[in-house]
C-alpha cells in the first residue's frame, strides 16, 4: 500500500500527494473529517415522520409510534433496496425508449447491431419474430419491455430463465415480482408511518423488489444495451490515469448508460472533429471513462478507462481534462468544486440528474449524434483554456468483454457453445469453484485494496472470478484482467485458464451487468452435474468495498436467488440483531442464500472458501485438493526450453518429465 494508507493504486496516490499540495478537497480527504452518525451507521435513525426524528440507540428502545429496533432497521434496509433497484431499473427504462426510437427511426443515429438477441430476447417476452422485420419486432420488443415496469399481476416474463425450483420457491414464498414498478412502489407504501410493522415481512418485499432489479429492470438494461450497441465479447484496452494524454483534448464520460456515452465515441472518433482538435493545437481527441458508462464503453468500443469510482476528482486534478462528461448515478457533486481550480468543464447531460454549478447540455435521444457533438466540441474549444498539467505514469492492459453469450461461446463454438466444461471443471475439482466480486468503492476503506487482495487469494486457490463495475476496473489496474494474471492463479484454474484461452477474472460488464452472472449463474443450474438450483453452485457473491444502495439491491437479489452474499466495509443494520439473523439465518432457510456483512477480508476469504467446499460436499464432489491437477502445460514447456537453452540434451518427448519446479 502507498504511503497515504488510502489506496493501493499509486496512480491515485500520485494525486493525493497532488490534492494535499494544493489544498484540494476529495473524498479521501473529506472522509476523514466526517464521522459516521453513529445511530444511522446502526441503521436506528427513523425519519419516516415528522413525531421523529426517532434516536433509537439500543435493543428495547422504541420510537413514538412504538416501532422497535428490528421495524426501524427492516424499514432503513427495505428503503434501500428500494432506491437502488430505482435506479437499475429506471437505466432499464431508458434503453427501452432509445430500442422504440432506434425501430422507428425517431432517434436517429441508433441502430440495431444484434439481430440475434432481438430475436432471442423477443422469444422471452413472447413476441412473434418469424417472417417479421428488425424494426418491427424491436418495436414490439420494446414496448412489451416496458410494460415489464408497469405491471400490476402475474410475474415478470424473464423470471422464467431461472431454474424452475427456483422459480417454484419465489412462487411459494410469495416473492415473485409482479412489475418492475410495483415492488419499488410497495416497498416505499410498506415503510410509510403505521404501516407495515414486521420486520421479516418488511424484508420479504425487499426480496421481491430486488429481483424485480435483478431478473427485471437490470437485466432488461443489458439486453437492450446488447441489441443497440452489441454484444460484449473479448478485446484489449487500457485502464488507470495514464490512460490520459498530455498533448490531445481528454474528454471523460461518468455514470451509467450507455445511451450517450456511445455517440460521444462516435463523436471523438469523427476525423472532422480530430482535424478540429488539431486547430485547437491538440494532436487528437482522447476519450476515456470513469465507473460504469467505462465498463459500458471499454467492452464494446474498446474507450480505454481513466479508473473506478473513487478516481474520478482525481482525474480532474490531472488539469488535463477538458470535459467531464457526465449522465446518471455515482457522480460526486465535488466534482464541479474540484473543477474550480483548473479549466475543466463538468458537464451533466441527464433531465434526471443536474449538479449546481456544472454546465448543463441536455441529452436527448431524438437528436443524441447532434448533441454529442456540440458536447464533444465544448471539450475541444477547452482545450487551449488548459493550464499546468500532471498525468501519473503508468496503465495496464485488460481484456474486458466476457458476456455470457460468449463465454458459452468460447467453452465450445456456436455448434457446442454450453456452460459444460464449466460445470466438468468444477465437478472434477480443477476449479473449486466461481466467485463474483462486484461492487463500489468506498473511502471508509482502502482504496483497491480489498477488491485485489480477495481476488488474488480466489485465484491462488482455484476459484475462478467474475467481476463487474469498480470491482473489475480495480482489479484491471493491476493486471488481474489479463492472461499475465495466470501467475497467480492455482493449479487447476491455470490449466482451465490456459486451454480456454482467458485471464482468471472475466470482466462481465457494469453494475446492470450483474444480471449476465443470474444467467451464468442459472444455466449453470440447469446445466447439470452441479444440482438443480442456484444454491447448489459452488459459489459466493462478494461486494467487499460497497457504498451504494444499488449494491444493497444487487445483494438482496444474489441472495434471493441463492447466493451466499458477503459484502464488505460495515453493516448498514447492525443495531438489530433480529435484522441481522433475518437476512443471514433466515434468508438462508428460506431461500438458501443469506446476506452477510463481514468487514474483516481475511473472514471474508475463509468464509467464502469454506462455503464453497461445503457446497462441493454437499453435490457430493471430490474435496478441493491442490495438489491434483495440472502440471500446466506452458510452465513445464518452459521448463523444457529452459533446460534446452542451458545444454541439456532433452527431447520433445522428455518435456513431460520435466518437473514445475524446473520452471
Ligand atoms: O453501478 S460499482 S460505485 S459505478 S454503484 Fe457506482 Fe458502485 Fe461503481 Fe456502477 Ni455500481
Amino acid at each position: 500500500m502507498a504511503e497515504s494508507g488510502k489506496t493501493i493504486n499509486p496512480a491515485a496516490e500520485a494525486m493525493l500527494g497532488k490534492a494535499a499540495e494544493t489544498g484540494v478537497s476529495t473524498a479521501f480527504s473529506r472522509v476523514d473529517e466526517m464521522k459516521p452518525c453513529p445511530i444511522g451507521a446502526q441503521g436506528l435513525c427513523c425519519k419516516n415522520c415528522a413525531m421523529g426524528p426517532c434516536r433509537l440507540t439500543k435493543e428495547g428502545q422504541v420510537g413514538i409510534c412504538g416501532a422497535t429496533v428490528e421495524t426501524v432497521a427492516a424499514r432503513n434496509l427495505a428503503r434501500a433496496i428500494a432506491a437502488g433497484a430505482a435506479a437499475h431499473s429506471d437505466h432499464g427504462r431508458d434503453l427501452c425508449f432509445v430500442l422504440h426510437g432506434a425501430a422507428t427511426g425517431e432517434a436517429p443515429g441508433y441502430q440495431i447491431r444484434d439481430e440475434f438477441k432481438l430475436r432471442e430476447v423477443a422469444r422471452d417476452l413472447v413476441i412473434e419474430t418469424e417472417g417479421r422485420e428488425k424494426e418491427e419486432i424491436a418495436i414490439d420488443v420494446a414496448e412489451a419491455a416496458l410494460a415489464q415496469f408497469g405491471k400490476q399481476t402475474g410475474e415478470l416474463a424473464y423470471l422464467a430463465r431461472a431454474p424452475k425450483k427456483r422459480q417454484e420457491l419465489w412462487r411459494d414464498l410469495g416473492i415473485a415480482p409482479r412489475g418492475i414498478d410495483r415492488e419499488i412502489v410497495e416497498i416505499m407504501h410498506r415503510t410509510v408511518v403505521g404501516n407495515d410493522q414486521d420486520a421479516e415481512h418488511i424484508l420479504d418485499q425487499g426480496m421481491r423488489a430486488a429481483l424485480g432489479d435483478g431478473w427485471g429492470g437490470s437485466m432488461l438494461a443489458t439486453d437492450l444495451s446488447d441489441i443497440l450497441f452489441g454484444t460484449p465479447s473479448p478485446l484489449v484496452t487500457q485502464v488507470n490515469l495514464g490512460v490520459l494524454k498530455e498533448d490531445e483534448v481528454n474528454i471523460i464520460i461518468h455514470g451509467h448508460e450507455p445511451t450517450l456515452s456511445e455517440m460521444i465515441v462516435a463523436a471523438a472518433r469523427d476525423p472532422e472533429m480530430v482535424e478540429y482538435a488539431k486547430t485547437k493545437g491538440a494532436k487528437g481527441i482522447t476519450l476515456a471513462g470513469i465507473c460504469c458508462t467505462s465498463n459500458e464503453t471499454l467492452m464494446r468500443q474498446g474507450v480505454p478507462s481513466a479508473g473506478n469510482f473513487l478516481d474520478q476528482e482525481l482525474a480532474v486534478l490531472t488539469g488535463a481534462v477538458e470535459a467531464m462528461v457526465v449522465d446518471i448515478q455515482c457522480i460526486f457533486q465535488g466534482l464541479v468544486a474540484v473543477a474550480e481550480d483548473f479549466h475543466t468543464h463538468v458537464i451533466t447531460t441527464s433531465p434526471k440528474a443536474k449538479i449546481t454549478g456544472a454546465m448543463h447540455m441536455e441529452f436527448d435521444e431524438h437528436r443524441a449524434p447532434e448533441i454529442a457533438r456540440e458536447i464533444v466540441k465544448t471539450a475541444v474549444d477547452n482545450y487551449p483554456n488548459r493550464g499546468a498539467t500532471y498525468i501519473p505514469q503508468g496503465q495496464e492492459n485488460m481484456v474486458p468483454g466476457f458476456s455470457h453469450e460468449y463465454i458459452r461461446y468460447m467453452l465450445g463454438g456456436y455448434y457446442r457453445g454450453s456452460l459444460r466444461p464449466l460445470n466438468d471443471a468444477i465437478a472434477s475439482g480443477r476449479l473449486r469453484g466461481v466467485a463474483g466480486v462486484v461492487g463500489c468503492n468506498n473511502p471508509r476503506v482502502v482504496h483497491d485494496q480489498a477488491h485485489f487482495d480477495i481476488v488474488k487469494e480466489f485465484l491462488k486457490n482455484d476459484v475462478l472470478v467474475v467481476q463487474t463495475g469498480c470491482g473489475a476496473i480495480c482489479n484491471a489496474k493491476y493486471g488481474l484482467l489479463q492472461g499475465e494474471a495466470l501467475k497467480h492463479a492455482g493449479p487447476g484454474l491455470r490449466e482451465i485458464c490456459e486451454t480456454v484461452g482467458i485471464p482468471p477474472v472475466l470482466h462481465m460488464g457494469s453494475c446492470v451487468d450483474n444480471s449476465r452472472i443470474l444467467t451464468v449463474l442459472a444455466e449453470m443450474a440447469t446445466e447439470g452435474g452441479l444440482g438443480d438450483d442456484i444454491s447448489d453452485i459452488p459459489g459466493v457473491g462478494l461486494a467487499p468495498e460497497w457504498m451504494s444502495e444499488k449494491a444493497l439491491s444487487i445483494a438482496t437479489y444474489f441472495v434471493a436467488s441463492g447466493v451466499y452474499t458477503l459484502m464488505g466495509v460495515k453493516s448498514p443494520v447492525e443495531g438489530s440483531e433480529a435484522v441481522t439473523d433475518i437476512i443471514g439465518r433466515g434468508w438462508q432457510e428460506k431461500v438458501g442464500g443469506k446476506l452477510e456483512f463481514e468487514p474483516d477480508m481475511e473472514k471474508t476469504i475463509q468464509k467464502s472458501l469454506d462455503h464453497i467446499d461445503k457446497k462441493r460436499a454437499a453435490l457430493g464432489l471430490p474435496e478441493y485438493d491442490p495438489t491434483r491437477f495440472g502440471q500446466s502445460g506452458d510452465r513445464r514447456f518452459s521448463a523444457w526450453l529452459k533446460a534446452r537453452a542451458e545444454g541439456a540434451e532433452v527431447s520433445p518427448y522428455s518435456m513431460a518429465g520435466v518437473s514445475v519446479e524446473e520452471a
